[in-house]
């Protein structure tokens, strides 16, 4: 059966229609490893648009995945099941609707994009907090259906702590407005949180109401060469102790990967003492941090911890540090990115080296000539571990371990009780990785929430809950 779109432009105008050529870009993520057959993708302009596109969807039986500003890392804003689809993109719901200093509260539609929601709040001497590379196209209606994480996680919390309310469009078309904004409601069960990483699963967000922080117009960082990837949760319990609530980055960044950064962006690296790994640490406070900072580097000095360091002492350095870190994702950097193994992994914290070390160990006995390197966010216990294939040569060797490797790693991952999806959620890539992440109960329990809510699997099919 053919299905005929025109119904879709009389409701969001056919000019946000988007198909053949115009639709490209968005049928694909951003590694540009998932394609999708859409029918078309939809660009309403409302919350009543995106209901009144649900319904067209049920009525003509086709299935919708949500898109905010595509910068997803796990695939999972593009359609996977079998049957017709289209991608509904929430880009154009762009507007700060509300910002609330005084209850320290922003309201905002779906497709604001994080910098922009940033921007907004400084303005107004208020922080919204989350912040990562993919700032300035990243949306928040997507930072939500993912619970992305980030740089400031350390001090914030990830997406799930920033949330004071959402609204949401069910599956039938039906409009949750759930745009509360209490600190305190134990009137029963968390609705807003079952969306939260979600992926789209459960219903489209709208609109959602965040949290705003006090500002910190001092900011400092630091980058510390590790004596000894051993030292590393040695130099957290440090700079946790001796910075206190001030601690708002902790980042791990390896000396491979500021080169390769340093070289593709003909960039100077910053440290005249190298090491193998480097802590990129920033401070923020509304008085002034130098003190704390040099009081911490002096500390972990005498510790034997850290070998050298160079503090920011300008924008313009603090910037440039910065820029090391945003730019380490290996889909910048590395021609062979995709055939690599990308990880987004949680430990327990005081397991982050161990686990480290063992990811290398595999490497080194299934694929000796691929390039191991980790970074990220290990003041959460995240690490993004990468596994990649340099040489043309090498690819075809890489791909027939892959499979093994990946198992290996999954393996040690959940014996340590860790997660396959730190931030930046299950999508297609790790559906069927993530089965053995949690027991049958849980699995069960979520298949009877998607049931529940989803009754006719119209919202993004096949993406997040493994088949039984
Ligand atoms: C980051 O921490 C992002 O920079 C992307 O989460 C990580 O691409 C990655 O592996
Ligand atoms: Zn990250």
């Amino acid at each position: 059966m053919t299905i005929d779109i025109a119904g879709l432009g009389q409701i969001v105008g056919d000019s946000n229609v988007l198909t053949g050529k115009d639709a490209e870009a968005l049928f694909t993520d951003a590694r540009k490893v998932h394609f999708a057959e859409a029918l078309a993708v939809v660009r309403p302009a409302s919350t009543d648009e995106v209901a009144a596109v649900v319904r067209w969807c049920v009525t003509n039986d086709v299935a919708i995945s949500s898109q905010g500003g595509n910068t997803g890392l796990s695939g999972g804003a593009i359609p996977w099941g079998s049957g017709p689809a289209v991608i509904m993109s929430l880009q154009r719901m762009n507007q700060i609707e509300k910002l609330d200093p005084d209850g320290w509260t922003m309201t905002v539609q779906a497709g604001v994009l994080i910098q922009t929601m940033q921007e907004a709040a400084v303005a107004e001497h208020r922080l919204f907090a989350p912040d990562w590379g993919a700032r300035g196209s990243a949306t928040i209606g997507g930072a939500i259906a993912t619970d992305a994480g980030g740089n400031n996680v350390v001090r914030y919390g990830n997406m799930r702590d920033q949330i004071m309310g959402v609204e949401v469009v069910m599956a039938d078309g039906e409009i949750w407005n759930g745009l509360r904004s209490l600190r305190k409601d134990s009137s029963g069960y968390d609705l807003k949180q079952l969306f939260v990483g979600s992926e789209g699963t459960l219903g489209i967000i709208t609109r959602a109401v965040v949290k705003l922080h006090q500002t910190t117009p001092h900011e400092q960082s630091a980058l510390a060469a590790l004596s000894s990837l051993d030292d590393l949760m040695d130099v957290f319990a440090l700079a946790k102790d001796s910075a206190g609530d001030a601690l708002t980055a902790f980042e791990l960044l390896p000396e491979v990967g500021i080169q390769k950064v340093c070289d593709t962006y003909d960039l100077v690296h910053p440290m005249e003492t190298r090491a193998d790994f480097y802590v990129l640490i920033k401070l923020g406070s509304n008085r002034p941090v130098t003190d704390l900072l040099t009081d911490f580097l002096a500390l972990a000095a005498d510790a034997g911890q850290i070998t050298d360091a160079v503090v920011a002492a300008t924008p313009e350095q603090e910037i440039k540090l910065w820029t090391l870190r945003d730019e380490l994702p290996p889909t910048g950097l590395y021609t062979h990115h995709a055939t690599g193994i990308k990880m987004d992994t949680a430990v327990p914290i005081a397991r982050m080296g161990e686990f480290h070390n063992s990811v290398r160990e595999i490497a080194a006995e299934l694929a000796p000539y691929a390039l191991t390197y980790g970074f990220g966010h290990v003041g959460d216990g995240n690490l993004h571990m990468n596994v990649l294939p340099m040489g043309e040569a090498d690819i075809a060797k890489f791909k027939s371990v892959k499979p093994e490797l990946m198992r290996r790693i999954d393996e040690l991952t959940f014996s340590m009780g860790g997660t396959l999806s730190a931030e930046h959620g299950v999508g297609r890539d790790l559906r069927d990785r993530v089965v053995g992440q949690k027991s049958s109960v849980e699995w069960k329990l979520m298949r009877t929430i998607k049931a529940a809510l989803d009754p006719d699997n119209r919202l993004n099919p096949g993406v997040l809950i493994p088949d039984p």
